[in-house]
């Protein structure tokens, strides 16, 4: 296949309520939607980068100067057998996974719709529901957060991921645990401690996690490897894996138990799936992370949720949680088991909304063969 056009478009789409980490704040979704087109088929991705380089180095502008001036006519000169193609392709440009992620993404639903499968299937899913739950940003004091987490339980949301930082940390994931003592409960520091807060990490075991997730520098291993044996609670890395050889690393250096897979930190579908493969071989859990996600990228989210070792609850919200409208015409209810339901139909099963899609967007670029 070669491609014969490309699209993008950054788009500026609003979340209900802003989203608070360790490190930022966002009020929208400014990802990159990708419409790609060869053969007479339309293929539709997204790259969900972000407005400041704070969760890690890109954001939507230098994936735009990355996708204009490398990627994009260095994908265009290749004749793709399959979508396992595009990553070698671009691997002579380093890092800016977020950006190679856009193309990357499109070329899967291109090959899905080429072969009338769904993406699921040609990522090699095996469910038609995955678990999932809802991550909950830093709020300004506990009996906030407690009204925001009552809200998603009612909404059916059946796990919950708490955001912390230092001050933000043991009490409200203590205040959280005495009111839901059965709920299954995680939370993500987003890379905001030290190797010298073990100790002060080590409270969060009396109160019975999933997981604790990336305590430590975005892209440290090393330090990792020696936190873990001073938690009781699975230690977890999401921002540290960013390609199979992280992966590898941390496996062989015994530095977590568990891997968060997010496919655009790893740069694809394609390494992602990889990673999962390695991660299953050698004992160790792996969950589906998010990024605020529109309507687009969260069917690749769920899609590629459904292959067998993604045994822990996704972060892979219904679109409402985020987008009072989406992008698409279809987006995923939340089911009452706490899932949603895998889509079945040909490509990544993304209906876009193109009206609302041009209402949104705030710039277009093409590139043509
Ligand atoms: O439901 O998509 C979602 C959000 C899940 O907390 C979430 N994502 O660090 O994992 C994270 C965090 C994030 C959000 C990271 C935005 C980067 C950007």
């Amino acid at each position: 296949m070669k491609i014969e056009r490309v699209e993008f478009r950054r788009v500026l789409l609003p979340y209900v309520a802003p989203f608070e980490t360790s490190g930022w704040r966002e009020t929208g979704s400014y990802a990159i939607i990708v419409k790609l087109e060869a053969e007479g088929i339309t293929a539709w991705g997204e790259s969900p980068v972000g407005a400041s380089p704070f969760y890690n180095e890109e954001n939507h502008n230098t994936a735009r100067t990355i996708l204009t001036d490398y990627l994009t006519p260095m994908l265009l000169q290749v004749d793709l057998a399959s979508p396992w193609d595009v990553t070698p392709a671009l691997a002579k440009v380093r890092g800016n996974r977020m950006a190679k992620c856009a193309l990357e993404f499109t070329v899967w639903d291109w090959f899905a719709r080429k072969q009338g499968v769904s993406l699921a299937k040609l990522l090699g899913g095996v469910r038609d529901r995955v678990p999932v739950g809802v991550s909950v940003g830093i709020q300004k004091d506990i009996p906030t957060l407690l009204k925001v987490v009552e809200n998603h339980i009612n909404e059916g949301y059946g796990r919950v991921k708490l955001k912390i930082k230092p001050g933000w940390d043991i009490e409200p994931t203590r205040a959280v645990r005495e009111r839901w003592p059965d709920l299954l409960l995680q939370v993500d520091a987003n890379s905001i401690y030290r190797l010298e807060d073990a100790a002060h990490l080590a409270q969060l075991d009396a109160f019975n996690l999933l997981l604790i997730e990336q305590p430590l520098a975005h892209d440290d291993i090393f330090d990792h490897a020696k936190l873990k044996p001073r938690l009781r609670a699975p230690l977890c890395l999401d921002e540290s894996i960013v390609s199979p050889e992280h992966a590898r690393w941390a496996i062989e250096m015994d530095a977590c138990d568990i891997i968060n897979i997010k496919p655009s930190r790893i740069g694809g579908l394609g390494d992602s799936v990889k990673i999962h493969d390695m991660a299953q071989a050698a004992g160790l859990k792996v969950w589906h992370g998010g990024m605020l996600e529109t309507g687009i990228g969260r069917t690749l989210n769920v899609a590629l949720a459904s292959l067998p070792n993604f045994v822990l609850p996704g972060d892979i919200s219904a679109n409402s949680r985020y987008f009072i409208r989406d992008i698409v015409t279809n987006p995923f209810e939340l089911n009452a088991d706490s899932t949603l339901t895998v889509l079945s139909g040909v490509g990544n099963g993304a209906l876009v909304d193109e009206d609302y899609l041009e209402a949104v967007t705030q710039e277009r670029w093409e590139a043509v063969a």
